[in-house]
């Protein structure tokens, strides 16, 4: 990696830099929340368009200077209307999180009832949990996964909107490997006269890519990250079909929750979007469904157990209850091997979050990298052996050495 003028002028983050770069060519990366951004995106965010304060809207700024950064986020806000095929959108929130505090101001009051899956189910902190503003400022209900299938029950989830009348309803999900009926949603927020929140973060890119349905025509407002499947910069952005509820995300944003934009994000947010619309985006998107059911299979056929039986979209929850073994000891364990991933709570856990019964591991990042379905389903395999044969060395070293054939395979960003 190059880093010129930063080797010159601070080594010491250079060399961090630069060690991550190394941390990340030198494991298989299974977080399902991260992937591996294009160079075009990383240059778009390292450029001077960081340099630029630009409050307001394209067109009606609070300061000089504008009309560059104008243009970029016209560009960003017509390829996300273009790419998701919807009307409105707001590429600003500076994240997921930032994104959905948006969508409540436009929405709901301190106060009111929301409903959202449950955290320790595979919901998301701001979804309602009691630590997050959203616990905090709402009268969250919380729905969650049926004890027998590990899926939502759309049953449960009308009699809860029909007995508790929420102002919003939250659909999506951070730890979830199942299709989301966002038309089930849809009607039962409609019976209910409650908004629809979609949030998409993990599957954005799923979304993009036709590889799974989209919310849009039944959800008021989407919020989602960029940075997941939908591989862009670290950020947010939110959508809608509503003329009004657009002008009220726009003012939720600024000056409701936010001050300036990150132009250079938003730029890198604009080329990914760019690349989401290319045919090739749809392939990737096939190949992270063939990877994950890949690596499942592989991690099944070595003895583990997956949630709700499978997958429908890029990430499977793992149960370790069967090999005895905790979340965190297994993150720790693969690491020491070169693979990440990490600890996740599965439905009616008796561990702690911080220790928690599973394991999410991801596909998007991988495939990203050129991982084929053979090379998943090896991946799930030694998985398994690692965790099954952990106080046996001479296993760990065999799996150490196929995880290090499997990277050397695939370099990440050769280029740099
Ligand atoms: N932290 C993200 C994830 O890993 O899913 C959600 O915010």
């Amino acid at each position: 990696m190059a880093l010129e003028y930063l080797r010159k002028n601070d080594p010491t983050i250079a060399k961090l830099v630069h060690g991550e770069l190394e941390r990340q060519r030198n494991c298989i990366e299974l977080i399902a929340s991260e992937n591996f951004i294009s160079l075009p995106v990383m240059e778009a965010m390292g450029s001077v368009l960081s340099n630029k304060y630009a409050e307001g809207l394209p067109g009606a700024r609070y300061y000089g200077g504008c009309h560059v950064v104008d243009d970029v986020e016209t560009v960003a806000i017509n390829r996300a209307c273009e790419l998701f095929g919807c009307k409105f959108a707001n590429v600003q929130a500076h994240s997921g999180v930032s994104a959905n505090i948006a969508a409540y101001l436009a929405t709901v009051q301190p106060g009111d009832t929301v409903l959202g899956m449950s955290l320790a189910h595979g919901g998301h902190l701001s979804h309602g949990a009691g630590v997050n503003f959203s616990g905090m400022l709402y009268n969250v209900v919380h729905y969650g996964v049926s004890r027998e299938t590990e899926t939502i029950d759309m049953n449960t989830v009308e009699q809860l909107a029909k007995k508790f009348r929420p102002k919003m309803i939250i659909v999506g999900a951070s730890s979830y490997p199942r299709t989301l009926d966002f038309a089930a949603f849809g009607r039962i927020a409609q019976e209910v006269g409650a908004y629809l929140l979609a949030d998409i973060a993990h599957i954005a890119g799923l979304i993009a890519g036709g590889a799974h349905p989209s919310p849009l025509p039944f959800a008021d407002i989407c919020t989602s990250t960029t940075h997941k499947t939908l591989r862009g910069p670290r950020g947010g952005f939110l959508l809608s079909n509503d003329e009004e509820l657009a002008r009220r995300i726009d003012k939720a944003i600024f000056p409701g929750s936010q001050g300036g934009p990150l132009m250079h994000v938003i730029a890198a947010k604009a080329v990914s979007f760019a690349e989401a619309l290319r045919p090739e985006f749809a392939r990737y998107c096939e190949q992270i469904l063939k990877n994950t059911q890949a690596i499942g299979r592989g991690m099944t056929d070595g003895g583990l157990r997956l949630v709700s039986g499978g997958s429908d979209n890029h990430l499977c929850l793992v149960d370790l209850t069967p090999a005895s073994i905790t979340g965190q000891e297994a993150e720790r364990l693969l690491e020491g091997m070169g693979i990440t991933a990490n600890k996740n709570a599965i439905p009616f856990d008796t561990l702690s979050p911080n220790v928690a019964s599973g394991l999410r591991v991801g596909t998007a990042a991988m495939t990203t990298r050129g991982f084929t379905e053979d090379e998943s389903e090896q991946v799930g395999k030694l998985i398994a052996q690692a965790i099954f044969n952990r106080s046996d060395v001479v296993v760990a070293q065999k799996v150490r050495n196929a995880v290090m054939d499997l990277l050397a395979a695939h370099p990440l960003y050769p280029e740099l």
